[in-house]
């Protein structure tokens, strides 16, 4: 099994506070969603570790921190800034030359092959190094073979460490674990395995596979198996972002509604194929991509028969894709993209 590299920034869009305003690090900020007038209202989307020291937390009703430290630095979200940053975490990452996977806006899994565990140590030693030096960022860093391992040792060495997890040490290391922390449990699984008296990994390592199965399907067995010492979840690279043409966009409120979704679908292809007609090209892939309330991700590509420059099929494949990621959640931002590009007039035949 090649060993999976697992970064995750720390305190992210707070540590990109700090980095443009450094005398913030010693006071204890949050970075919330509402405007600074209105701040009562929102939420708290993350907060620096000073901060973390009152038990504030990400999710937690602003009201509620202000409670817990009265003189707690707000700060109105700037997402713009943010995902400008991790795009260059990502690219310093990306530059190392591993099949790189972006997870969200700070998390990302590198497959970094037969390293022995010493090297893959000096490795993320040295990345961290460099996220530090030249942006100016604190990160974790979870080495282990299998991604879902490496995110779960990347939590548990939070914040500012690198941990490697031998693969004959990964049993004991999951056994205390709550199945929360396996990639891919949400809230609602939780809620349902809890209600039959299983909250920890050992417990669900030692459950009937069948009924994981019966209540989960696919992803049952895979927990069953992850829960058991087996991790076959692979690093899947994103395409190279140079090689397309994506345009995404928040929604003034986060929607439920596909038909909104739909329209929006709608404007960013429009955008997207203005952009391929400047540049002349065609394309055969197409990309999606959903954020959620939650601030996860997910991405669905497909790659359609023959290149073309339709807008019609962009949009009709755009909107069946994001069909398929949004249904039942509720969405904060949704893109679209187009890859494997070519020149118009070029002579590839098919
Ligand atoms: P996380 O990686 O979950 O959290 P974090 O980077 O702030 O802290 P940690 O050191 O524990 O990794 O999320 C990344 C960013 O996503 C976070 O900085 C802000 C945003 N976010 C929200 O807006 N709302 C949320 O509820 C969470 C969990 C994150
Ligand atoms: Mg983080």
């Amino acid at each position: 099994m090649p060993l999976v590299l697992f970064l995750d920034m720390d305190y992210f869009f707070a540590a990109c506070e700090e980095s443009r305003h450094p005398e913030l690090k010693e006071k204890a900020f949050v970075v919330g969603t509402a405007t600074i007038a209105r701040k009562e209202k929102g939420v708290v989307q993350t907060c620096n570790y000073e901060a973390r020291k009152f038990g504030i937390r990400s999710g937690m009703p602003t009201m509620q921190a202000l409670k817990l430290d009265p003189s707690l630095v707000y700060l109105e979200s700037d997402d713009n800034f943010y995902e400008q940053v991790s795009g260059k975490v990502m690219e310093l990452l990306k530059s190392y030359g591993f099949a790189t996977e972006v997870i969200s806006i700070d998390e990302a899994a590198l497959d970094i092959g037969d390293m022995d565990y010493a090297e893959a140590e000096s490795l993320a030693r040295k990345i961290k190094g460099k996220i530090a030096k030249e942006l100016g960022l604190p990160c974790t860093i979870g080495i282990c073979a299998g991604k879902v391992y490496a995110k779960i040792v990347c939590d548990s060495a939070k914040p500012d460490g690198i941990k490697v997890l031998r693969g004959e040490d990964v049993k004991d290391f999951l056994k205390g674990m709550k199945i929360g922390s396996i990639l891919g449990v949400g809230k609602k699984s939780e809620d349902r395995l809890r209600k039959i008296s299983v909250s920890k990994v050992a417990e669900l390592a030692k459950m009937d596979p069948n009924v994981l199965i019966d209540m989960f399907g696919d992803f049952g067995k895979e927990l069953f198996l992850l829960a058991n010492g087996i991790d076959d979840s692979k690093v899947n690279p994103n395409y190279d972002e140079v090689l397309s043409i994506g345009r995404e966009r928040t929604f003034d409120s986060d929607t439920r509604s596909f038909a909104e979704i739909e329209r929006m679908a709608g404007i960013l292809s429009d955008e997207v194929h203005m952009e391929l007609g400047k540049k002349r090209m065609w394309f055969r892939g197409i990309s999606v991509k959903a954020r959620y309330s939650d601030f996860t991700e997910r991405i669905k590509n497909k790659k359609i028969s023959n290149y073309t420059d339709s807008v019609d099929t962009l949009k009709s494949n755009a909107v069946s894709l994001l069909r398929d990621i949004t249904s039942g959640r509720t969405v904060r931002k949704i893109g679209v993209r187009v890859y494997m590009l070519e020149k118009m007039g070029g002579q590839r035949s098919l």
